[in-house]
């Protein structure tokens, strides 16, 4: 809650006051002169289909103003599978490019001097295969290890809490997090070796205090463990940088910003390092996809100039603005080369970047620093109390705060005291003018891999393979072995991603997650609402025509791990009064089946956002039929675009449900699907 004004009493004693931007604690901006001797770097998250396609979007990038690369990866390349596991199939190139080996890798920068060019690669489950074909890609052309720079995700403990591309159980993850840090503050001195991330906290539904405070929290856990191995923080520390999300709530996202770097360097200090660059903690940033909206897309031009304006007032080092139709599918060219105009106009045409830190001294600003930085502090008490970060997630804590940010929001949303142009105030009857939507063909993506793959496999000397693989594997069971560097022997051989995780999985076990939702938080907010009783009404009465309330079953399916939105709807509509299970993540057709045969469901609900949306549902539709529970009604939420919809309904999908639709609107087109489902059966 902001105060209507701001006065010289609300920043009177403030103890951070005072410092100049590049000094320490840092508040004011890691550099002194900041955008006048280098305006942040932009940095737009690229890839989808195979190494060639997302190459050409690279250079597209380059050529057009970027100045930085970052990679996204595919799920089947996070989770550790290779494009033609059985498993992967249906998510290979889909959200990411496919990296098999370290051949798509050098197809990848083909073209790409990569002494000159700074690369991002978000990859946390399978860092190791990922970094060791980087590494071995630039060796081959002829790049020196101390000429890589760029900056590797790294960060495996968020994965456990919201983003869910995990491998390995935690304990064997924070080693391989650890020797990534070890390996490449010696050999990559230039190349940052951790991007501890907020951002993915954000999305899942923490406001800017529990994001920030969480990811300090874990960057802690890994200065415990970096310097249990006896580095020195002076050595390292610079290497760790930062990744936050940068939503709607502006004066809040820039007090967040400048906050992140005053408590940093307070840590680093108490800490006992030295050197001023040790302290500096520099960020990368992003728009937030969330507040992304499939309603009016071209609003989304908007709210990501306000967000992307944010990040750089509170004075982030690199940034990504996302594109207007990301709430549809994955960017056009298009809405990407829009997307990377609006920074370019902000560094070109804005003189923005004239002056260091213009909040500065503000009453409001620092004032809102002051007390972004106390409830963080407040947050990181409780999470010490509870033993440590560690401890939180296990118990489930972390989930429970975050979850219960979501469901506020979501009931702000629906009963529209939080406004959203277009989807709860000032609703258009005007169809939304259709845009280019990007398709990736999955199945030729899929094809080209595999055989890419087999050719990998016959040309290579397997014997070599076999050895660096077991000894990877040996190496696994060892600590105080580098993982990264037996890595790299294994993929300098033509050992695959998946043939490397496969090594590892023989002594680190695979993490299976609980799936957990909140119950009466969401109801709690509504209590007053018409729209919510209504719907209560409903399910009471449905319950009492059947003998039994309605029961949901409600999956995620493929390799998709983004459970906000399931998470939500499970919440809402148990507490409307529906019966709810949740799958776990990833679930296969097969696994819904057997959870399908093991009690009564009147309704099946799926959740993708991945884009595998027809594939997936096919081999789910395949599967109910050959189990005989194809009578099931079965609905999909999710990033669907419209011009899947007939396909899905010719599948026989009943319902679809995009980004945003309000609960009551779930909660009653199910009830009404059942009914007319009882209708038909009757007649
Ligand atoms: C910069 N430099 C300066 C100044 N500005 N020196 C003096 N004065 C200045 N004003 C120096 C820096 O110290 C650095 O040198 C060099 O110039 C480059 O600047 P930089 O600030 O380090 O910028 P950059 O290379 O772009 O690195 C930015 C950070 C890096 C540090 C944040 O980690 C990064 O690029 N992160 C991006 C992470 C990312 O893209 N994530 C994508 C997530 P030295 O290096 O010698 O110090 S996408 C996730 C999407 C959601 C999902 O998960 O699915």
């Amino acid at each position: 809650m902001h105060k209507p004004y701001y006065t010289q009493d609300d920043i009177d004693g403030l103890a951070h006051l005072g410092s100049c931007p590049g000094e320490s604690p840092f508040v004011r901006g890691p550099f002194e002169s900041m955008y006048r001797q280098k305006p942040w770097t932009i940095r737009q998250y690229t890839g989808f289909a195979g190494a060639d396609a997302s190459n050409a979007a690279f250079k597209r990038t380059l050529a057009e103003g970027g100045q930085g690369l970052s990679v996204a990866f595919d799920l089947a390349t996070h989770l550790g599978f290779d494009s033609d596991h059985p498993t992967a199939q249906a998510d290979v190139g889909r959200t990411g490019v496919a990296i098999d080996s370290v051949e798509d890798m050098k197809r990848l920068f083909d073209g790409i001097d990569l002494s000159q060019v700074s690369v991002s690669m978000t990859m946390n489950g399978a860092v190791l295969p990922i970094m060791a074909a980087f590494i071995v890609a630039a060796e081959e052309r002829g790049v020196a290890r101390h000429q890589l720079r760029g900056t590797i995700q790294n960060d495996i403990l968020k994965e456990f809490m919201v983003r869910n591309t995990y491998i390995f159980e935690p304990e064997p993850s924070m080693r391989i997090c650890t020797d990534v840090v070890e390996y490449l503050s010696h050999e990559l001195p230039n190349f940052n070796s951790m991007s501890i991330s907020g951002y993915h906290f954000q999305e899942a539904g923490a406001d800017p205090a529990l994001e920030l405070a969480l990811t300090l929290a874990n960057a802690r856990a890994y200065l415990d463990r970096i310097a249990a191995r006896g580095l020195d923080l002076d050595h390292f520390c610079h290497r760790l940088s930062f990744f936050f999300g940068v939503g709607m709530n502006f004066f809040n996202e820039i007090a967040k910003l400048r906050a992140a770097r005053l408590l940093w360097s307070e840590e680093v200090e108490r800490r006992g390092a030295r050197s001023e660059r040790a302290k500096r903690m520099k960020m990368h940033c992003q728009t937030s996809g969330w507040s992304l909206t499939a309603q009016e897309p071209q609003n989304n031009l908007i709210r990501t100039t306000i967000e992307a304006m944010a990040g750089v007032f509170g004075g982030t080092q690199s940034l990504h603005t996302n594109a207007y139709d990301e709430a549809l599918s994955l960017p056009s060219e298009h809405s990407a080369r829009l997307a990377r105009n609006t920074q370019l106009i902000l560094q070109q045409e804005t003189g923005i970047c004239e002056v260091a830190d213009p909040w500065g001294g503000s009453y409001m600003m620092e004032s809102m620093t002051k007390a972004m930085a106390d409830r963080v502090r407040a947050y990181l008490a409780q999470i010490d109390a509870q033993g440590g970060i560690l401890q939180a997630l296990q118990s489930g804590w972390v989930s429970e705060q975050i979850q219960t940010g979501s469901l506020h929001t979501q009931s702000r949303i629906d009963t529209g005291q939080q406004a959203i142009i277009g989807v709860n105030r000032f609703v258009s009857d005007e169809p939304t003018p259709s845009a280019a939507l990007l398709k990736v063909e999955g199945s030729a993506v899929l094809n080209e891999q595999r055989t890419r793959i087999a050719h990998l496999k016959q040309s290579r000397d397997g014997a070599a393979v076999e050895q660096a693989l077991a000894r990877l594997a040996a190496g696994a069971a060892q600590p105080g072995t580098n993982l990264l560097a037996l890595t790299i022997d294994a993929i300098r051989v033509r050992a695959t991603v998946g043939e490397c995780t496969q090594a590892l999985l023989g002594h680190m076990r695979r993490y299976h997650a609980d799936s957990r939702f909140l119950r009466g938080l969401y109801a709690a907010d509504r209590r007053q609402d018409t729209a919510w009783r209504r719907l209560e009404r409903q399910v009471k009465t449905f319950g009492e025509g059947e003998g039994h309330a309605p029961a949901i079953l409600l999956v995620k399916l493929g390799l998709d791990g983004h459970d906000r939105g399931i998470q939500v709807v499970a919440s809402g509509l148990k507490d409307a009064g529906f019966e709810v299970d949740m799958g776990p993540l990833f679930s296969t057709p097969e696994q819904v089946c057997k959870m399908l045969k093991f009690r009564h469901y009147d309704a099946l609900g799926v959740s993708i956002l991945s884009g595998a949306h027809l594939p997936l549902i096919e081999q789910l539709v395949g599967a109910l039929r050959e189990n005989r529970l194809d009578a099931i009604p079965l609905f999909v939420g999710g990033i669907i675009p419209e011009t899947d919809t007939a396909a899905l309904q010719d599948l026989g999908v009943s319902l679809i449900f995009s980004p945003g639709t309000r609960m009551e609107v779930i909660g009653e087109s199910i009830l009404n699907a059942l009914a007319a489902v009882r209708c038909h059966c009757a007649e």
